[in-house]
């Protein structure tokens, strides 16, 4: 028998790109629309933002937006007021209501929790513990009151290190993805002037660890987007000076595999958005060549093409997804080897997971759209692009174009930042003129 791999299948008709329609599904994709997405979709509220406004700016079509509401939205998403000391939070009646700012919700809650929510508390509910003699109620109590004032001190702390970063959404915890997303949608709109730029630097150069690897928030997960997000907000904001570049560097390299790729941590496994994360950085680095095979990763990535459908997995034995798009197609550029791809077979992929009704982009054939695929497979479709189209002069949508020639119809992109070009020059001169 012959060997299969796992693939899609295309439908016998392929659209041209879309580009109205996405514009529609972007701009129309708002909670009224979307009440259950919008729900359960807070915690990624600053990404999602950064996906849509990117595809939507790669499509010349930013201006339907509302910059003055989303750059309020992002300014009130950051962590901007010291916490109080401890002893004033106690007292404080605002810490007992929850209706205190961002950067105190963390120590309000917790100060707020029921005790039996604390670790080790008795279980007040099932009784046990309450035939325990007074004695041994009194040393509960005590040590219960004691493990909650430890535990709110902790998120007081917490509260204190997160000072300068951004949540996904307002009053969320800060993190460096949404503190990424944060800066990239401020420089989309050219507005990097309406945050504390000094406190996000100190909030991501806090997050790097002695080894060099990046936590991504007060709580210590390391992963090696942490690392490019770090790396890329520092450098748009001109302040890679705040880190140790170097050590940053060795710990991605530390996260290398046999097979050239790169994983989230030492010795996890290679997977093409991890490899994208990784050479984004080593890219702001400027230490590829130091780190990388550029032909082995390569022949790695090009890989990733699959027979049939044409398009792009992350990693050996899965399905391919549009998403692939760009964690794929980004590395090659950055490895100078985008020409390993079939350029053609790829765009027709991703204009087969459009959807002709709704709008937008899907992770694959048939499937439901949404803003993440659409800014992907757009940016994706940007890259193939500068491989050269068959004919420039052709525009999607009028002429019905299907194949690289769709690419040209959208901004070119940066395959480090997903941010147009444009927006990326205009930065870094900012970066320059302030030096
Ligand atoms: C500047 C674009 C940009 C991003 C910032 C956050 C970040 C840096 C990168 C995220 C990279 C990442 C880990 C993306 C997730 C990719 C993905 C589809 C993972 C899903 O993994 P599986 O195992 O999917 O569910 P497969 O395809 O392997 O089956
Ligand atoms: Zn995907």
């Amino acid at each position: 028998a012959s060997y299969e791999s796992k693939d899609a299948t295309l439908p016998s008709t392929i659209h041209p790109l879309l580009l109205k329609k996405h514009v529609e599904f972007l701009v129309g994709y708002t909670p009224a629309n979307n009440p259950y997405e919008y729900a359960v979709t807070e915690h990624l509220r600053m990404n999602g933002m950064f996906w849509s406004l990117t595809a939507l700016d790669l499509m010349g079509a930013l201006d339907q937006m509302d910059r003055e509401a989303i750059v309020t939205f992002v300014r009130d998403c950051q962590h901007r007021n010291p916490p109080a000391p401890f002893a004033e939070l106690e007292a404080s009646e605002a810490l007992r209501s929850r209706t205190v700012d961002a950067s105190h919700a963390t120590a309000a809650a917790a100060a707020s929790l029921p005790s039996q929510a604390l670790p080790n508390a008795p279980d007040t509910n099932t009784g046990v513990g309450s035939d325990a003699t007074p004695s041994t109620d009194a040393r509960t109590n005590a040590a219960q009151e004691a493990a909650r004032q430890k535990y709110v001190k902790q998120l007081v702390a917490a509260s204190a290190s997160q000072r300068g970063g951004f949540g996904a959404s307002i009053g969320h915890d800060a993190h460096v993805l949404s503190t990424l997303s944060a800066v990239q949608i401020l420089c989309l709109f050219d507005r990097l002037d309406a945050i504390d730029e000094e406190a996000t630097v100190a909030f991501v150069a806090s997050l790097q660890q002695p080894d060099g690897s990046f936590v991504g928030d007060v709580w210590g997960e390391v992963d090696t987007r942490f690392s490019l997000c770090a790396m890329a907000c520092l450098s748009l904001l001109g302040r890679l000076d705040a880190i140790d570049v170097q050590a940053a560097v060795r710990f991605i390299q530390s996260t290398a595999n046999f097979d050239g790729g790169f994983g989230r941590v030492p010795g996890s496994e290679s997977h093409a958005s991890q490899v994208y994360v990784c050479l984004g950085a080593l890219t702001i680095a400027g230490a590829v060549d130091a780190c990388v095979d550029r032909d082995q990763l390569g022949w790695w990535l090009a890989e990733r093409q699959l027979p049939k459908s044409g398009g792009l997995n992350g990693r050996p034995e899965k399905l391919p997804d549009v998403c692939y798009s760009w964690w794929v197609l980004s590395s090659m550029c950055m490895l100078d080897r985008l020409q390993w791809i079939d350029a053609e077979r790829l765009a027709k992929f991703i204009l087969a997971c459009q959807d002709d009704v709704a709008g937008g982009i899907a992770d694959r054939p048939d499937d439901m759209s949404d803003p993440y695929h659409t800014v992907f497979g757009l940016a994706g479709l940007s890259l193939l692009a500068r491989l050269g189209a068959p004919d420039a002069k052709v525009q999607s949508d009028q002429e019905g174009v299907v194949g690289v020639s769709a690419g040209l119809a959208i901004k070119p992109v940066n395959s480090v930042y997903c941010l147009p070009q444009d927006v990326i020059d205009r930065v870094m001169q900012r970066n320059k003129d302030r030096r």
